[in-house]
């Protein structure tokens, strides 16, 4: 699509929106010009129980230090509950929306802010304490919104992992960051499966021994093992429980939660968000991202265990008294059309959702998606991946009717919230294009060297000043976290994604330029898979690339080099695929597996990549200089023996 597909704001938004195109102008003027004086006026979004009077204090520099609202008080969960009380206490908070499309239930904020207070209560009762962490590993089940806020609400640090992670990979996030506590559930249920998650938890907790308790959660209501003195009922430790709490009281930098995310090299890392500045910069964007209006129904469709789901269901949302759809299911069971009936059924007003989803219901043809009416949708939203624009115009063609303006919102878990995204009633669209930046927000691109680039060009996507909600640490590795985001180019946060902007000013986000897969809208590190196969007995060495893939966006492509002496079999395959779902997830499995006898190698021993990519994405005429390998002919029978 040309940079000139244009698709301008609809005046009848722009009238009805808090931003329209001067105060979207005005507003990047001013947080640029005076970022304190623009950001003490945003913080009074939330409720504070003292008041920031230091705003801005960060370095990208030397040790790197980030602080926002730093002499702030407050509790998130407050924000979230507390202060709806009195004005919309018996508005819906949550819409639960099962898997099975039968069942659902509505929680108002007064129950919400009850059912809060008592988890609260039981885990202050069990010993939990401000700034102990505590591991969620749950299903889409309100509970997993309770357990979120009732950490927040007693200071207590949560690291939400998502349940369709393996007993490992659980083990390993528990392990990291000393969880004292896991609230798990009985069973989950997605597309009509079920999944064993407290069988799961059992496995891990094998070692995991900081944890105390495991809270489990009725869910299927099917029998589980429980063990005499570490595990409890939620329900029966809630009922137990008294209906009001008093919230800890928590400086603007104290920890919020942690959730782990892959990088390019080693394990995942435990992303630290503290309160103050997370909190003003989830209901900032929330509310003018989607242009969120009092009353309106809103359905992001993500799992809680991503950032997405902390962001965009449960802070954002409920700070700014939203009313939030949580589905426990998948988007195409029982049928096809399972987000429009949905929509229909509770007239969903703002839409969130991933390209992945939107690839795989485009391929079924419109019938499914014409079938319900939609009516309600106002404001589409897209997150995760680089959105094509056929895939973009689809969205707004076939299920906005061309009356719902596209927000194609780019971000990060280490950012928080949304950094580039157009405004729906402030910034014309332009297909497969992230836009502008957020007032306040201050991406650059810079050549291999860091030099920044002007006007219209192509590089890596860097930011150049801190905002609120941005990644104060990683969790107990200070080092890491410089030596990840800003020893590439000092002095700027590198984002590990490569974007081009027009000459408009429009940025167009390339995808990751880093060894970050991104599968589905999950990220994954190269490394992680790479370290599953060869924990395999059979496997000598394994090189793991991303190759496109129609619908996932891309797809895992593996080479695997064996011990000497065994058998290359397609049972093997098979064992190897079911090896890595076992240990990271079934999200990780390789979509092809390519024996190699030898990996293309440096004389220095490193994988060159580019060629392995090269050759799983059928690229071969384009394979660039394979001088400086130590062997050159392994390429050769590469190609020769490419899968798919
Ligand atoms: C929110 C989230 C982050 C990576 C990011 C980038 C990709 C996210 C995007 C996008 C193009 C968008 N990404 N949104 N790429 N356009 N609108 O997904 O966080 O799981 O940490 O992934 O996802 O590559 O670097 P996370």
């Amino acid at each position: 699509m040309a940079d000139d597909a244009l698709i301008a704001v609809k005046p009848e938004l722009a009238a009805g929106a808090k931003i329209d195109a001067a105060r979207h102008r005005s507003m990047t003027e001013a947080a640029r010009k005076d970022p304190e004086g623009f950001w003490r006026e945003e913080a009074k979004r939330i409720d504070w129980m003292t008041p920031p009077t230091k705003i801005k204090n960060t370095s990208f520099t030397g040790d790197v230090s980030i602080r926002w609202f730093e002499d702030g008080v407050l509790n998130a969960s407050v924000s979230c509950l507390d202060r709806h009380l009195a004005e919309r206490g018996d508005q819906t908070a949550i819409i639960w929306e099962g898997d099975d499309p039968s069942v659902d239930a509505k929680v108002t904020y007064r129950d919400l802010h009850e059912r809060v207070c008592r988890l609260s209560n039981a885990m202050r009762k069990l010993g939990v304490q401000k700034g102990d962490r505590v591991s969620l590993y749950l299903p889409m089940i309100v509970e997993a919104a309770v357990a979120m806020l009732a950490c927040a609400r007693i200071g207590a640090v949560h690291s939400v992992v998502f349940g369709g992670f393996s007993p490992d990979s659980l083990a390993s996030r528990v392990q990291d960051c000393d969880s004292v506590l896991v609230i798990t559930a009985d069973e989950g249920r997605r597309g009509g499966r079920t999944v064993p998650l407290k069988a799961n938890a059992d496995e891990a907790m094998k070692s995991c021994p900081t944890v105390k308790h495991v809270i489990v959660v009725r869910n299927t209501g099917n029998a589980v093992a429980m063990q005499e003195g570490r595990d409890l009922w939620y329900h029966e430790l809630c009922a137990a429980a008294e209906p009001t709490c008093p919230p800890e009281p928590m400086s603007a930098e104290d920890p919020l939660f942690i959730l782990y995310t892959s990088g390019s090299t080693g394990k995942p890392k435990g992303v630290l968000h503290t309160t103050g500045g997370y909190m003003v910069w989830a209901g900032f964007t929330h509310e003018h991202v989607f242009d969120y209006r009092p009353g309106e129904i809103y359905w992001c469709t993500a799992d809680v265990g991503w950032v997405t789901g902390h962001t965009y269901i449960v802070y954002g949302p409920l700070a700014n008294g939203a009313t939030t759809l949580m589905f426990e299911g998948v988007p195409n069971w029982p049928g096809i059309d399972r987000c429009w009936q949905v929509v229909d059924k509770h007239q969903v007003n703002i839409f969130y959702t991933a390209p992945t989803a939107i690839r795989s219901l485009m391929r079924e043809g419109e019938a499914p998606v014409k079938k319900w009416s939609r009516k309600s949708l106002r404001v589409l939203g897209s997150v995760g991946e680089p959105i094509n624009p056929e895939a973009w115009m689809w969205y707004y063609r076939v299920v906005g009717d061309e009356r719902c303006p596209v927000v194609d919102t780019w971000w990060q878990t280490e950012t928080g919230g949304i950094l580039i995204s157009p405004l729906p009633g402030a910034v014309d669209q332009k297909p497969g294009s992230a836009t502008l930046p957020l007032p306040g927000v201050q991406p650059g691109l810079v050549d291999n060297d860091g030099t920044v680039l002007e006007g219209a060009t192509e590089g890596n996507l860097v930011i150049l000043d801190s905002w609120p909600g941005q990644m104060r640490t990683v969790f107990r590795d200070h080092d890491r976290f410089i030596q990840t985001y800003f020893s590439t180019f000092p002095g700027k946060y590198f984002s590990g994604d490569g974007a081009r902007r027009d000459a408009d000013g429009y940025y167009w986000i390339t995808g990751r330029v880093d060894d970050v897969l991104n599968v589905s809208g999950h990220r994954m590190g190269t490394a992680e898979i790479e370290s599953a196969l060869v924990a395999h007995p059979k496997v000598a060495e394994a090189a793991v690339v991303g190759m496109p893939h129609e619908i996932k966006g891309q797809g895992i492509y593996a080479y695997v080099t064996l011990k000497t002496g065994e058998e290359p079999t397609d049972a093997l395959k098979k064992e190897l695929v079911t090896w890595v779902r076992k240990e990271i997830g079934p999200i990780a499995s390789p979509d092809a597996i390519q024996w190699a006898p030898g990996l293309p190698k440096t004389r220095s021993g490193k994988i060159m990549r580019r060629i392995l990519r090269k050759i799983a994405a059928n690229e071969t005429d384009s394979l660039g200089d394979i001088s400086t390998l130590a062997d050159p002919t392994v390429v050769q029978e590469l190609i020769g023996n490419k899968v798919g």
